[in-house]
């Protein structure tokens, strides 16, 4: 049997007073201004979290880690923990070099020697650590595209915690945690580890684990970084804490872990373990496909749906945690109750929501039964996911200079007021370039800067309820779809072709441009002397030769509505 060692795990920070000290001198120091999965993995690095680790990876350990689970001195540890910069920065620096490590806003966190600088094998990485080099996988996709090309390795020296303004009194560090679990004389604890919002199907198999094991449990949801699309965590953590009253008084507890998860299944399954000994639990709850990526790009999953389990019952005494097997849990109507769905008495009906159903339900506004979750948790999530018709939007024209962009956006705005409801903001391409983009002109580069500005403030109005009109050129297909990428995390992008042909705008020639470009008066001339990709498959094509422009903008609001954004 496990019993828990809750004596204090060492930490990276120094005292008070160094502390203050090496702030100082630090401020002379080369600095790097952490990313927020660094941000991440410095504060568990320091705490404790990471232990054994002391600092960022070293190439050796690196090596050791991705070609075989282990650092070079063969303790047992499956994720890289690299600190990834920029080549211009990796050039300036030297091994034995102290840098400062801040966090965004410019606060010292750390300091760290620099021993290591690397270019990794990011194709090796990505193949060993997460099973394929697929960038469909968000962790693979971070690390060619948003990782930097350089890694740096040393040990690390802990100024302070990053600063958390929300939830303080729901976080802990690995000591904290030991401290409130020797306290309570908790011997046996089983953590549950979640980045999803908790329903009754969840209480359940997790007040059995806690049973089974004969243990306390510990609610240890992420809310450093999880899978992109997931609900937020401010949702989730007023959605745990209405789950919390739930069970019964002292048995269970809930504390935030500030990890930033990679989604790497089985890896990331003795990863988490290794991390809740740290935090001194006993028993972890492993399920199926634990910490899952999703599809691939051949649209299969990327891990067994038991390989998770498996490796972590193979190195379950390394890790010096037990597993708990996680139970799926269904509810049987005719007894009204929930059971292991290997329980189930037979002919009885069984009665299941799955995540995709229950984001239906929410988009669409469709009652969510009692049986399925708690009142609170059900209203928590209505007020982060009202229905579409309630949601923030963008529509996107895209389209040739007089092609009609800019006469369909306003009757459509026009449109949209007349019905109500929310805020409407044209971000129209000539009325932009007067304002937030004065000084640009209208080479590749500052198009796209143009286009990315836009996006940013229709993304802003778009999570805030609003809708946005835009009504730029956009001429290349990757910046819209840089811009579809960022809009979407927060509500629906429409995308409305106004194809208008270059005949047909030249003939029309409003503002008289056609005729300067075709007289090389106005250089980079879009459709003249510029290109202009268009869109493959956007929502909407609108034809504008020989149709009015009340219609054009009707055919928008028919999309609108057939897409659930308005209602008739
Ligand atoms: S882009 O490519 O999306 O950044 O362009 P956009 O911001 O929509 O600006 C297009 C308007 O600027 C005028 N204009 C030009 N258009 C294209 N190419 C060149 N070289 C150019 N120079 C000035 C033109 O009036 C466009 O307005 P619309 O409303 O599209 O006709």
């Amino acid at each position: 049997m496990m019993l828990p060692n809750l004596a204090p795990i060492s930490e990276l920070y120094v005292s008070y007073d160094s502390a203050q000290k090496l702030k100082q001198e630090a401020a002379d120091l080369a600095s790097w201004d952490l990313t927020p999965r660094q941000i991440c993995d410095l504060e568990l690095l320091m705490n404790g979290g990471f232990n054994p680790l002391k600092g960022f990876l070293s190439e050796a350990d690196y090596d050791g880690v991705v070609e075989n689970m282990r650092l070079a001195d063969g303790t047992l540890w499956p994720i890289p923990i690299t600190l990834d910069v920029s080549e211009d920065f990796a050039a300036k620096l030297e091994e034995g070099q102290d840098i400062a490590l801040r966090d965004q806003e410019g606060v010292i966190l750390a300091t760290m020697t620099i021993t290591d600088s690397w270019v990794p094998n990011k194709a090796r990485e990505a193949e060993k650590v997460f099973g394929a080099d697929d960038v469909a996988h968000p962790a693979v996709n971070y690390l060619h595209h948003t990782a930097g090309k350089v890694y740096l390795g040393g040990p690390v020296t802990g100024i302070q915690q990053p600063v958390h303004y929300d939830f303080r009194g729901r976080r802990d560090t690995p000591n904290e945690l030991r401290a409130y679990f020797r306290k309570l004389g908790w011997r046996r604890i089983v953590a549950f580890q979640t980045r999803n919002p908790l329903h009754r199907a969840h209480q359940e198999l997790t007040f059995r684990a806690a049973k089974e094991a004969q243990a306390n449990l510990l609610i240890h949801p992420v809310v450093g970084l999880t899978k992109p699309g997931d609900v937020d965590h401010f949702t989730r953590v007023r959605c745990y804490e209405a789950v919390l009253d739930q069970y019964p008084q002292s048995t269970t507890t809930m504390s935030l872990l500030n990890l930033a998860m990679r989604m790497a299944g089985p890896r990331e399954a003795v990863w988490h373990g290794l991390i809740r000994a740290n935090h001194g639990v006993t028993h972890f709850i492993v399920g199926r496909d634990h910490a899952g990526p999703g599809k691939n790009s051949a649209g299969e999953d990327f891990y067994g749906p038991y390989d998770a389990q498996e490796l972590f019952k193979q190195h379950q005494d390394e890790i010096g945690v037990e597993m708990v097997d996680f139970k799926h849990m269904v509810y049987v109507q005719e007894r009204a109750q929930y059971y292991p769905v290997s329980e189930v008495p037979e002919d009885a009906t069984v009665l299941d929501i799955s995540g995709t159903e229950l984001r239906r339900r929410l988009r669409e506004g469709i009652e969510i039964p009692e049986w399925f979750s708690f009142p609170e948790v059900v209203q928590e999530l209505r007020r982060t996911s009202p229905p579409r018709a309630q949601q923030g939007f963008t529509v996107f024209f895209t389209g040739l200079s007089g092609s009609g962009k800019s006469t369909i956006a306003n009757a459509l705005m026009v449109k949209l007021m007349e019905m109500g409801g929310r805020p409407v903001t044209l971000l129209d391409g000539d009325v932009v370039r007067k304002n937030l983009s004065s000084e640009l002109g209208f080479s590749k580069e500052h198009r796209d800067l143009n286009i990315r500005r836009i996006g940013y403030v229709a993304s802003e109005i778009t999570k805030n309820g609003g809708i946005a009109i835009c009504a730029p050129i956009a001429p290349y297909t990757a910046t819209r779809r840089a811009v579809r990428e960022e809009i979407e995390q927060y509500g629906a992008f429409v995308e409305v072709h106004v194809a208008t042909s270059l005949e047909e705008c030249e003939r029309r020639d409003r503002k008289g441009l056609y005729k300067l470009a075709r007289e090389g008066k106005i250089k980079e001339f879009t459709g003249i002397s510029d290109p202009y990709e268009e869109p493959a498959t956007p929502e909407l094509r609108v034809d504008t030769e020989g149709v009015e422009v009340d219609n054009c903008a009707h055919q928008v609001i028919l999309k609108l509505e057939s897409l659930g954004l308005i209602k008739a």
